[in-house]
């Protein structure tokens, strides 16, 4: 039987991953860090499966992961822990890089001196592209060779990851991949993060539970929304290949943060003009306004595709704030 490490256990993409590996027979180990309410929310479907344990961990202490590595040795190690809000990176630059850039380090020079032969995964993200493009046809995008200049201190601290990851893969032959993963939500996507708040404010109105109305920021900025549940089947694919290398994970469809509000607010026959006011606050000092990702290389050699569109994407996420299902 495999055995997957899985930082960010407690997040998104860590709890889908979890059922993923679990259906494929893996025995896991959820790494969460301790906070003063631990919550397993996502994953408290999970919490009795007798191969699932969960180990307290955090990215920022180097002496914790080392033990981890020694202890458990995993064929697979998904490192899927973020400071992950990039207004908040704004805000916590020191935070974010010792999170998202140092920790990444931490976990790299454990697996070479501990356990050289597990598979490492690495959550990379299209906010490493900031503001670049290339285009084609007339059509800009982004791909595995698209120059990245990113925009904000988390942009820059998992792009300073992603370059340790392909250093610790050249010159210690490390197993080590990066996913260059455009956005991708879901119903457990967090609430801070664009869609799930408008889906969420949607679903508090439908149950008469909202007091105000809807404050956002930049409506212009374009997304390349996809599911989750698509993104974390990338993530495994990209360690079962013959040689590591990294890929971008996209749908190849770009839409405006207005367009995902009025298709949500549409869904359920309401005007979104009617709930929402533009806050200035909630603008970025600097924003990311384009992405639109090219995810050839992976459909090609990892035989990746999304199965979900942004239509049945804003659907699965109404469906679960409106009537729970
Ligand atoms: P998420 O829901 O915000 O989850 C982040 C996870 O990291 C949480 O479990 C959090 O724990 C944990 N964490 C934060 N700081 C930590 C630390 N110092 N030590 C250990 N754990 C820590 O993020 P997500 O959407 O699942 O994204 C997963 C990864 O993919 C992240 O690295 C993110 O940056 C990257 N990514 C996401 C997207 C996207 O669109 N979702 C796109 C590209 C890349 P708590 O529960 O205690 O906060
Ligand atoms: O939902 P967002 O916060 O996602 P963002 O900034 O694109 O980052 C997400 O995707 C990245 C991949 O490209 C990940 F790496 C990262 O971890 C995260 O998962 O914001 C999307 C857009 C931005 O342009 C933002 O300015 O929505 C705009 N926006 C407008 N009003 C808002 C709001 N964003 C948030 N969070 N909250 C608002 O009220």
């Amino acid at each position: 039987m495999k055995t997957a490490l899985v930082t960010g256990v407690t997040g998104q993409d860590g709890s889908y991953l979890c059922d993923l590996l679990l259906d494929k027979e893996y025995s896991v180990v959820g790494l969460y860090r301790r906070s003063s309410n631990n919550n397993f929310e996502r994953i408290k479907h999970l919490l009795d499966h007798p191969r699932l344990s969960l180990e307290e961990f955090d990215l920022t202490d180097p002496n914790g992961i080392n033990t981890t590595l020694r202890k458990h040795q995993p064929d697979e190690f998904y490192n899927l822990a973020a400071q992950s809000h990039v207004g908040t990176s704004f805000k916590q630059p020191t935070t974010t890089f010792e999170i998202d850039a140092v920790g990444v380090i931490n976990l790299l020079e454990a697996i070479k001196n501990y356990s050289p032969l597990t598979r490492f995964y690495q959550a990379g993200t299209s906010e490493m592209f900031g503001r670049n493009f290339d285009t084609k046809d007339g059509h800009k995008y982004q791909s595995e060779m698209t120059k990245m200049l990113p925009q904000s201190p988390y942009g820059v601290a998992k792009l300073a990851a992603y370059h340790m990851v392909q250093i610790y893969r050249s010159a210690y032959n490390l197993y080590c991949c990066c996913g260059i993963l455009f956005n991708h939500e879901s119903p457990r996507r967090g609430e801070c993060f664009v869609t799930r708040k408008i889906t969420k404010y949607i679903g508090d109105l439908i149950k008469n539970k909202n007091k105000g109305l809807l404050e956002l920021g930049n409506l212009d900025a374009h997304r390349d929304w996809g599911h989750a549940k698509d993104y974390v089947y990338g993530m495994y694919l990209m360690l079962q290949q013959a040689n590591a290398d990294d890929y971008v994970l996209s749908t190849g469809q770009t839409h405006s943060v207005k367009e995902f509000l009025i298709a949500a607010f549409n869904s359920v026959d309401l005007d979104y003009n009617k709930y929402t006011v533009i806050n200035e606050n909630l603008f970025r000092p600097a924003e990311v306004d384009y992405l639109r990702g090219d995810s050839s290389k992976a459909r090609e050699k990892l035989g990746w595709a999304p199965t979900y569109t942004f239509d049945t994407l804003v659907k699965d996420m109404i469906n679960s704030d409106c009537y729970g299902s």
